[in-house]
């Protein structure tokens, strides 16, 4: 059951059919309008469940038009309206009232014995009109009734303001009268609104209030506390009254102080991996001479390519480049490398003049030189394929699509010639849905190319075209994969006013191997997967501008720092504020979030482990800790008074207690004589 399907209302008191089960008590529901009275009823009589914040805003606010009687007309809520306190049969009577307008409440107030008054937490204009508006009123119709101060909507205090921006939608009676409609009356509210305890407890005291109570339909807590404190209010007002004598009531207790109520911990900011994207794009080189190892000649025409991007893309490729005949003659290492190619037709085609087998169909004769500047050479005159096919066949292995294909028909007869299964799907395929199929294949190459690259190119000398100097070690490497995948590479191969374009070999003697041989491996594999010391990866990913590695190390550094927290917190914490001064100074946005999030969200043990150097750090950093520390300030404070007053409680009553003892032994003595 929901707000909106309250029974019928009834303004007649003949509607109650039933005696009161035993202490009759009407409790009248006071407060601003859309300070959450009908909400707060609607929780506690229908027992309805906690709720987000979302759902509760999703209807606009429908003011209460007439004071009514809840429990009128619906026997289930009747029933839910008897309960026991402290002993106690009680038939409870919840009177909802409208803060909107100001037709008389008189009628609603008539035998009131507990007025609960409610303000918003969220609205300061609600709490002053506690003393302004509604204890005067109380006051006026039922001045012996008992008050308990209500803070309802207590979420605010914990939520962010950007939570209710576009959700609250407030309208007023009046604005529906005015304005023929709803009507947007406030859209939110900043924290500098938000009323904390201490306040209240202060409004409390100058009303007399039997006790103050916070509660939150979304959370739940607190609302049966304020009915359930109600009815002790408004019975401990009937024991205190001289006229009746109502011994069962002995045992009422007073309204205690309400246990603070602790917000869940925020969750941790989510740590987005940047998609692997246009890696491994290498249509930039196609058709390019630069960086270029290989030369096809077909039907007389001359075409560029590049060894890495041959390589990576096809088996037949790997075949012919890798062939161990040719690898000697480049002076490369060989064996190991060596792929098993039986899975298509090989054939004799002479190499250098020299009769070799182990050449795939289509590449009849191959030459490889290395000029005076040490620069290898390999030429590949390619038979029984036509210059158009195989430019086709190029523009696939760079870019996994063809955009313009002449004659599929030939293409298609000298893909299947060349044994380039790959292609010869992709021109099978249907046509029809040509962007998804682009993709599919781009995906199929993508992932062919992160294996071969791995196994067979990564950290080898096969043909390598650059090396990388340190720790006293050359890092073999190749120029057409490092320009396509790093921007930052692409610019110092390019540019011929850096040295590096020209030279051979590029100097990182101030990097730590290990952690560059992470970097390089991500370069050919669009992977982090050998980690090093993550700090410094993160620095040379920043250096190098590789947003995508920058995500996967931050990804991996939360993972450390919740890993070494979970054994050992004081590390966790020495951990994350290195991290978190690392993360700023390299551009880890994300990370220096995350870390944020992980210091205000255990910012008690910061405090502990890294007192000295939580202090250190800058302003704006120190006062959002402070804004967002968690368990908040208000929480701690509310914490340490509520102690408090329960250690004070259990004394009175180890104190009363032993007085009773006394006393009933007095009596048995005297009994005894
Ligand atoms: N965040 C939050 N919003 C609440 C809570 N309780 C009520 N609200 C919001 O406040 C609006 C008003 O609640 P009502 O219970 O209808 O207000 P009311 O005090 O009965 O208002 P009148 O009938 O006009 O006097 C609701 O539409 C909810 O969106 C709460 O505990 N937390
Ligand atoms: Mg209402």
């Amino acid at each position: 059951m929901d707000i909106d399907s309250w029974p019928a209302s009834s303004n007649s008191f003949d509607a109650y059919d039933n005696k009161p089960s035993e202490e009759f008590i009407k409790c009248v529901v006071v407060g601003d309008t859309a300070v959450g009275k009908t909400r707060l009823i609607c929780s506690y009589i229908f027992d309805q469940p906690p709720t987000s914040i979302q759902s509760l805003h999703l209807k606009p606010h429908i003011p209460t038009v007439f004071a009514i009687d809840q429990y009128v007309g619906n026997s289930d809520i009747r029933k839910r309206g008897k309960t026991v306190i402290d002993g106690v049969n009680v038939e409870l009577r919840i009177w909802d009232t409208f803060g909107d307008h100001e037709k008389d409440r008189k009628y609603a107030y008539e035998n009131a014995h507990v007025v609960v008054v409610c303000f918003s937490i969220g609205m300061q204009s609600s709490l002053i009109n506690v003393n302004a508006k509604w204890v005067p009123e109380i006051k006026k119709y039922c001045p012996r009734a008992a008050i308990v101060l209500v803070g309802t909507q207590l979420d605010r205090r914990y939520t962010n303001p950007e939570m209710y921006k576009n959700a609250l939608q407030v309208t007023t009676l009046t604005n529906i009268l005015n304005t023929g409609g709803r009507f947007k009356l406030h859209s939110g509210f900043s924290m500098s609104d938000i009323i904390y305890a201490e306040t209240a407890r202060q409004i409390s005291k100058e009303i007399k209030a039997a006790c103050y109570i916070e509660v939150s339909v979304v959370s739940k807590h607190g609302v049966n506390a304020v009915f359930e404190n109600s009815i002790r209010a408004a019975l401990i007002l009937r024991r205190n009254s001289k006229l009746i004598l109502k011994s069962h009531l002995k045992n009422i207790k007073t309204p205690h102080i309400q246990e603070p109520y602790l917000p869940p911990c925020p969750e941790a900011p989510d740590i987005n991996i940047l998609a692997e994207g246009e890696m491994f794009d290498f249509s930039c080189l196609h058709s390019v001479s630069s960086f270029c190892d290989i030369e096809f000649i077909v039907e007389n025409e001359h075409l560029h390519a590049h060894s890495v991007v041959l390589i990576s893309a096809d088996e037949v490729f790997q075949s012919l480049l890798m062939h161990p005949f040719i690898l000697d003659l480049l002076g490369f290492p060989k064996g190991k490398n060596i792929q098993n190619f039986e899975s298509f037709s090989l054939e004799y085609a002479p190499i250098n003049g020299v009769l070799c087998y182990g050449i795939p169909r289509g590449f009849s004769s191959i030459s490889v030189v290395t000029d005076f500047n040490l620069k290898r050479k390999v030429t590949v005159n390619v038979s029984q394929v036509t210059a158009v096919s195989f430019r086709n066949i190029l523009e696939f292995v760079y870019c996994g699509s063809i955009s313009n294909i002449k004659d599929s028909a030939q293409l298609l007869t000298n893909a299947t010639y060349l044994q380039l299964s790959m292609l010869c799907n992709y021109l099978t395929s249907s046509i029809e849905e040509s962007s998804q199929l682009k993709n599919t294949f781009y995906q199929m190459l993508f992932k062919k190319r992160k294996k071969i690259l791995l196994n067979f190119v990564f950290n080898k000398s096969l043909y390598s075209d650059i090396s990388f100097s340190m720790e006293g070690a050359l890092i073999p490497s190749h120029k057409p994969l490092l320009v396509v995948q790093c921007n930052v590479m692409a610019g110092m191969f390019r540019k011929k006013t850096f040295k590096e374009s020209i030279t051979h070999v590029v100097d990182f003697s101030n990097c730590d191997k290990e952690s560059f041989m992470t970097v390089l491996e991500y370069l050919y594999t669009c992977d982090l997967c050998n980690h090093g010391d993550l700090h410094n990866v993160l620095q040379l990913a920043n250096f190098l501008c590789l947003p995508r590695l920058i995500t996967l190390c931050e990804l991996e550094l939360t993972k450390k720092i919740t890993e070494v927290n979970s054994n050992q917190c004081d590390e966790a914490c020495a951990l994350v504020l290195d991290t978190f001064i690392f993360a700023k100074f390299h551009n880890a946005v994300q990370l220096s979030d995350w870390c944020l999030y992980f210091m205000a969200s255990n910012y008690n043990k910061m405090c502990q482990y890294q007192g000295r150097e939580m202090k250190a750090l800058d302003e704006t950093t120190k006062n959002y800790l402070e804004k967002n520390r968690w368990p908040p300030v208000w929480y701690l404070k509310d914490q340490d008074l509520y102690e408090r007053c329960m250690q004070k409680i259990e004394k009175e009553n180890t104190f009363k207690i032993s007085k009773e003892r006394k006393e009933s032994r007095c009596f048995s003595f005297f009994k005894n004589l």
